[in-house]
């Protein structure tokens, strides 16, 4: 019999963090009929790849249906407008990239390099992510790119920075086989890391007494559904339960003293700083039973193999980097770091969020795990470049917000948005709408016609997306897959980095911008990585295909499968003492606290089948029934307060807008607080726009907004609320937009 998976490839799920491995067929196998999306489009099937070492063959809904929404709904040529209210016309490529040399030449001899900025993503490959740094860093000498990953994963690395003295996740997903406590805190893991929590819950129920899960999080998920102790903690309270937790297990004399002797400093700032932390006031701040609190504690004081995980419960706040600090703290405390089944272990989001941050993905940071405002690693990367001394700038860019703040103050000539949907993941939509209106030229590069972002661009890219293009991504083990070209590209769609490399050399930088491949950038990339925490030098898309996925550090000459499972295992950390830190930061809490008139904590997150603002996954009919529309979760007693009932709608507002959902009354919320998915942009049927209420106040270290909290107030209403972007006018010039591609015909009959 012929084999079923001849001709098949693998890959890294373009996904999740959790970066599983999958094997894709292709649409014609032996002896059955061509497979075909709704539209006839020829679909490659997804599955588990069991030879990738980080998922063993496992494979969530998503993973599985990735070969649905390849071709629908896809942008084909570039298209241009010289002002919003006219409507789009096709240009070619030559002439798409002339339109953005000139104004990039006019802005340089203009306003100067600062009023550039580009916005990109951590759904970037890092070939992607290691060119736009090139670009914006190196050749046009500003530090404005930025990218999706401050709203997602600043806060854990600004946290590992403080902590430890690095960014890098010490952990590996074997952790979830050895530890004995598994501690997930602001993780939604059952339905945003769907793989890695079957893991921990097959160990689970296989031998419940084996591993004891803690979940905190305000409201019951999937996830609390494998608790031995679910701490329902009140929005934005975990800090005051670390700090908590901290002072039971030094009360207890649950201390590692060797550990903290050898390999610490700081502990006696921070022992007085909780000496106050006593059970009762946590317990209060928390709103949490003080008996629960003494039971995590007391974990915390006896067990070894401490695993905690955690995401953007976490890391989205206002005091994100003290409350990842706060949890670092814990594992330094018991010396639960380094080990097999310990350590503090943030869950990314995105599939190469971790490669991003590699390549230098963020306005402060250089490829590397180099920082900008280091004179000596500017140094180091104006040479591999081949730019002059002083060619980098020596202050950090704008961060995501910041370059918001930018626009609406006049100061950007040129917003660059690749492979990221602001006008739905940004918060305070509303002001970000506003604040584009001052931009002359916004340029959105995206695989995807019908993006909310499309709507206020001028110009639009069309992207080649992962199976079109080959590349590396790093998921949160560190861990790091080639995946490969196996589609034809879409349309006209080119790579993201083939357009910064062609934009690099119009510009007259020829001899840094001139690649034969993807295989030729991420050599480039590799080598300046050698000698760093995050050390890749020995990697290559040559070794990757021929050998599989590896961990890193990989340094050059590694032997293929020797890359480290685990960081800090020596107990040396990347400070200038070698030593990790206690942070001592005092509990702050929510930036917008409750009130009188807005009395309710709004949380915004995921749902298992939708990823993000679903240009992918509202294609699959599968996913669309799972979830079909954003629903507001209540506790009953709050819609008895406020009047609201179970399947009608009610209006959320907060001090920024109002949106409309249909209400869910569920006690698997904490009476106070109130849950929207994220999902639902003013595109989508159903539109919901959850971060119209949303505030932008950020961690002031992590400059990550705190997208986990507003306060809202809740009433009973008779109608959908429309978003204002919802007009004929608008919905006519997209459906034009769509139907230039010809795959995407009935996608725009749909509007
Ligand atoms: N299905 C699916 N999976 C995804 C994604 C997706 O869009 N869809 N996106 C990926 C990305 S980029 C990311 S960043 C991750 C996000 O993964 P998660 O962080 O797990 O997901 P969220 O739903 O955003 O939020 C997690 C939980 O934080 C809780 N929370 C809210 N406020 C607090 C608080 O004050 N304290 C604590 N302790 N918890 C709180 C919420 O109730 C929620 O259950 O998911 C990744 N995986
Ligand atoms: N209130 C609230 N807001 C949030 C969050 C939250 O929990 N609460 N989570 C935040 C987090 S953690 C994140 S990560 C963000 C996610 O928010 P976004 O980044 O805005 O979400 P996506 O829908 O993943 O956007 C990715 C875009 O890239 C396009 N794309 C896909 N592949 C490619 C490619 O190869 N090249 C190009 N150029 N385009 C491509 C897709 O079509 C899509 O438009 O949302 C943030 N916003
Ligand atoms: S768990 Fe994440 S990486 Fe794995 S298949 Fe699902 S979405 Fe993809
Ligand atoms: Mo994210």
């Amino acid at each position: 019999m012929a084999d079923p998976s001849a001709g098949s490839v693998r890959s890294q799920c373009p996904y999740c963090g959790v970066g599983c491995g999958l094997e894709l067929l292709p649409p014609a196998q032996p002896g059955q009929a061509v497979k075909r999306d709704a539209e006839g489009n020829p679909i490659w099937t997804a599955r588990g790849d069991r030879q990738h070492p980080s998922s063993q063959g496992q494979v969530c809904i998503k993973g599985a249906t990735v070969g649905e929404t390849l071709d629908r709904g896809r942008l084909r040529d570039p298209l241009y407008r010289a002002t919003l209210d006219q409507e789009f016309q096709p240009v070619s490529w030559d002439q798409a990239l002339e339109l953005l040399e000139e104004r990039i030449r006019c802005t340089l001899a203009g306003k100067g390099p600062q009023a550039i900025a580009m916005y990109g993503s951590g759904q970037f490959h890092t070939e992607d992510y290691y060119l736009a740094q090139k670009l914006l860093k190196g050749a046009l000498g500003t530090n404005n790119f930025d990218a999706n990953s401050r709203l997602c994963m600043s806060s854990a690395v600004a946290g590992y920075t403080r902590s430890l003295g690095s960014d890098g996740p010490p952990c590996c997903y074997e952790d979830l086989d050895h530890c004995s406590v598994a501690f997930l805190i602001g993780t939604n893991t059952a339905e945003c890391h769907p793989v890695l929590f079957q893991r921990l819950l097959k160990r689970k129920k296989r031998n419940p007494k084996d591993v004891t899960v803690v979940v905190v999080d305000p409201r019951a998920t999937d996830t609390t559904k494998a608790a031995d102790h679910h701490l329902a903690i009140k929005p934005g309270s975990d800090l005051a339960l670390l700090h908590g937790i901290a002072h039971l297990v030094i009360a207890a004399g649950g201390v590692d003293a060797d550990f903290i002797e050898e390999a610490t400093e700081g502990l006696a700032d921070f022992a007085q700083l909780i000496a106050a932390a006593t059970p009762a006031r946590t317990a209060e701040i928390c709103g949490i039973r003080e008996q629960q609190l003494r039971e995590v504690a007391t974990l915390w004081a006896q067990r070894d193999r401490i695993l905690s995980l955690w995401s953007m419960g976490v890391n989205q706040r206002r005091e994100g980097t003290a409350v990842v600090c706060g949890l670092i703290n814990l594992h330094l405390l018991t010396g639960q770091i380094g080990q097999p089944g310990a350590g503090p272990f943030s869950l990314t989001g995105q599939p190469n969020a971790m490669g991003g941050r590699e390549a230098g993905g963020l306005a402060h940071l250089l490829p590397g795990y180099r920082l900008v405002a280091n004179a000596e690693h500017r140094a180091e990367v104006e040479a591999a470049w081949g730019f002059d001394p002083g060619a980098i700038a020596p202050a950090p860019g704008l961060a995501a917000w910041q370059q918001v703040e930018a626009m609406e103050r006049g100061e950007l000539d040129l917003w660059w948005v690749a492979a990221t949907n602001p006008l739905v993941s940004m918060p305070n939509l509303e002001r970000l709408k506003r604040a584009l209106a001052n931009c002359p030229m916004v340029v959105v590069s995206d695989a995807y016609a019908d993006t909310e972002t499309a709507h206020y661009a001028h110009l639009l890219l069309p992207a080649s997306q992962w199976s079109e293009k080959a590349g590396a991504m790093t998921n949160s083990e560190r861990r790091v897959t080639y995946c490969p070209a196996y589609r034809p590209r879409h349309g006209q769609s080119r790579p993201d980095w083939e357009m910064f490399a062609e934009l690099g050399r119009r510009l007259g930088f020829e001899r840094q911008f001139s690649y034969g491949s993807a295989a030729e950038v991420y050599a480039e990339f590799a080598a300046l990585t050698a000698g760093r925490v995050c050390d890749v030098s020995g990697l290559s898309h040559g070794l990757l295909e021929e050998h599989g996925p590896q961990q890193w550090p990989f340094p050059q000459g590694s032997a293929p499968s020797s890359g480290s499972k685990r960081l800090y295992g020596d107990a040396r950390f990347s400070t200038p003492s070698g030593r990790a830190r206690f942070v001592a930061d005092a509990v702050q809490g929510l930036a917008e606290p409750p009130c009188a008139i807005y009395p309710l904590v709004l949380t915004v997150g995921r749902y298992l089948g939708q990823w993000h603002t679903m240009t992918r996954t509202a294609n699959v009919a599968r996913l669309q029934n799972m979830h079909p529309e954003p629903v507001l979760e209540i506790h009953p007693e709050d819609a008895h307060r406020f009047g609201v009932v179970d399947g009608a709608l009610a209006a959320v507002s907060s001090r920024r807008g109002s949106v409309t959902a249909k209400v869910a009354v569920s006690d698997r919320i904490r009476p106070g607080s109130v849950f929207l998915p994220m999902h639902w942009g003013f595109s989508q049927d159903n539109a919901c726009e959850a971060n119209v209420l949303m505030h932008e106040e950020a961690c002031p270290i992590s400059q990550q907004p705190e997208l986990k909290a507003a306060a809202v107030v809740v009433a009973p209403a008779v109608s959908l609320l429309k978003p204002l972007e919802q007009t004929a006018g608008r919905l006519q010039r997209l459906r034009r937009l769509l139907t230039q591609d010809r795959t995407s015909e009935k996608a725009a009959s749909r509007l």
